[in-house]
């Protein structure tokens, strides 16, 4: 299923490709002032590439980004844990003075019943080198396995648990009282199941839904059984081929596709600093191949 054959929307933005298929660039648009019509067009753009980078926003401050986000949907607040200090709640600051990094490949809160669909990021600090992020289509991985594989996968369900991240993080700095995060105060961090395999709401396309980041295992196998799949499926996710990289510089903003994408932040600017924002849009229930909705198991503890 594609939405966007005929679309004419997109030729209202004027886009480089990065690669055949995943990740553009946006040029010569100002997010603080877009009419509905790129408004409608960069939602197209995003769910066709999945990562858009848009350059040279230097007015663009936190109050724009929020505003930006409330044009493409429901900002949440900015982390069910992590504590927005002096920012505004909706903003999650990624300052690497402040322990703030993201070096494991993963998707956006995946550890929720209800992980974001969409997350703008804006360079706030950078390091004078270094400090660049990747982004994995997790749509062209899973297309490119084999047709059994793909199969196998379909019929799969994984835990995800912000423990290992977060849960120090909750407990010692938080006092066990973490955010209002869709009607809920995360007081824990439970683990939640989703289909090993996502299908995109809006486009249909299938996507590999496990990220190292908060994906525990996988439900119904052994542990060595569990990991094995993982490994593969990571290794697959971060080929070469499915990456693009993206070298950051003042103004730069970056949009992804939460339910297509995973993510990593390169930790190689040593004591320099790098502060970034972000914000998440409100997302839904993954669904998985099955034609009826994906039917949640008992949560498990571990
Ligand atoms: O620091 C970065 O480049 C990415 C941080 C990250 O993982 C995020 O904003 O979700
Ligand atoms: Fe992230």
């Amino acid at each position: 299923m594609s939405i966007f054959g005929d679309q004419p929307t997109l030729t209202r933005l004027p886009i480089t490709e990065l690669g055949p298929r995943f990740g553009a660039e946006i040029h010569g648009i100002d997010l603080g002032s877009l009419d509905d019509e790129q408004v409608l067009a960069l939602r197209e753009a995003l769910v066709r590439y999945k990562v858009l980078f848009v350059r040279g926003q230097d007015g663009f401050d936190d109050a724009a980004q929020i505003e930006f986000g409330r044009r493409l949907g429901e900002v949440t607040v900015g982390h069910p844990v992590h504590d927005s200090g002096d920012v505004a709640p909706e903003v999650y600051s990624l300052d690497s003075q402040d322990n703030g990094f993201a070096d494991v490949w993963h998707t956006d809160v995946t550890f929720v019943e209800r992980p974001p669909a969409i997350s703008v990021l804006r360079a706030v600090v950078l390091p004078p080198s270094g400090g660049d992020t990747n982004w994995a289509d997790s749509q062209l991985a899973y297309e490119s396995l084999s047709p059994g594989l793909r199969t196998h996968l379909d019929t799969l369900t994984a835990v995800h648990d912000g423990t290992r991240e977060f849960g120090y993080y909750l407990a010692q700095r938080r006092q066990g009282r973490g955010n209002l995060w869709e009607g809920e105060v995360f007081t824990e961090l439970k683990p939640v199941e989703h289909p090993v395999v996502r299908v995109h709401p809006e486009s249909g396309r299938k996507g590999l839904f496990v990220n190292p980041g908060f994906t525990s295992h996988i439900v119904g196998v052994s542990e060595h059984e569990s990991r094995g799949i993982l490994d593969i499926l990571y290794a697959h996710l971060t080929k070469p081929e499915h990456v693009v990289r993206h070298r950051w510089r003042p103004g730069d903003v970056a949009l992804w596709d939460n339910r297509s994408t995973s993510h990593y932040a390169n930790r190689d600017y040593g004591d320099q600093h790098r502060v970034m924002h972000r914000i998440t849009l409100r997302g839904d229930t993954p669904v998985g191949p099955g034609t009826t909705r994906h039917v949640k198991a008992e949560r498990v503890s571990i």
